[in-house]
C-alpha cells in the first residue's frame, strides 16, 4: 500500500471510530490523521510517486519537476506566452479539499481535474486571480474539493509579467 493510501485509510479509520463511537479510544486515529495530513501538505509530492506529465515550457536549469519536489527555493518557468499548463498525475485515485501553490507573477489560474486515466478529458473545478506580489512569492490555498482523481491540470491563463514560475505545488486531501 502506498503512502497516499495509508493516508486515505487512516484518515477513513479515524473518522470512523470517531463518528461511531463518540469515546476517548478514537482520540489516538484523530491525531494520527491530524499528522498524517499535515505532513501531506508540507511533503514532496513527488515522494508519493506523483509526476509531472505535461507542461508547456521545459528550461533545462528550471525543470518541471520542480513543482513538485517539495521545496520554494526551485521553480518552474514559463516560456513568456499565455496560457501556460502544466498535469500532474498522481499514482492513485486522490481525494483532495486543498491546492496550496507557490508563484510568482501568476494573475488567473484555472484548475482542472482529469476525467479519465488518459488525461484527455477534464473538468474545471477552480478557478482564481491571484494577488500581485513584489517582494515575496505568492502563496495561495485554492479550495477545489475533488472527489477521485488521479490528474490535476494548471492552467496559467495571464500574469503581471512575461514571465511567471512555479515553486511549489502540495495537496490536501
Ligand atoms: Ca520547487
Amino acid at each position: 500500500m502506498n503512502r497516499f493510501a495509508e493516508m486515505s485509510r487512516l484518515r477513513h479509520i479515524g473518522l470512523t471510530c470517531c463518528l461511531a463511537t463518540r469515546e476517548n479510544s478514537c482520540l489516538w486515529h484523530i491525531s494520527a490523521c491530524k499528522y498524517l495530513t499535515s505532513t501531506m501538505l508540507d511533503a514532496a509530492l513527488s515522494s508519493y510517486g506523483a509526476q509531472v506529465v505535461l507542461a508547456t515550457s521545459s528550461d533545462e536549469n528550471h525543470p518541471p519537476e520542480n513543482i513538485i519536489d517539495g521545496k520554494t527555493e526551485t521553480f518552474w518557468i514559463s516560456t513568456g506566452m499565455f496560457p501556460q499548463e502544466f498535469i500532474i498525475r498522481f499514482p492513485d485515485n486522490m481525494k483532495i479539499s486543498t491546492v496550496s501553490i507557490h508563484s510568482f507573477n501568476i494573475k488567473r489560474l484555472r484548475i482542472e481535474k482529469g476525467t479519465s486515466d488518459d488525461a484527455e478529458q477534464f473538468e474545471a473545478v477552480a478557478d482564481t486571480e491571484f494577488e500581485h506580489t513584489e517582494s515575496s512569492l505568492q502563496a495561495n490555498d485554492i479550495s477545489v474539493n475533488v472527489l477521485n482523481t488521479t490528474h490535476l491540470r494548471f492552467l496559467i491563463l495571464s500574469g503581471y509579467d512575461h514571465f511567471v514560475s512555479v515553486h511549489k505545488v502540495s495537496v490536501q486531501s
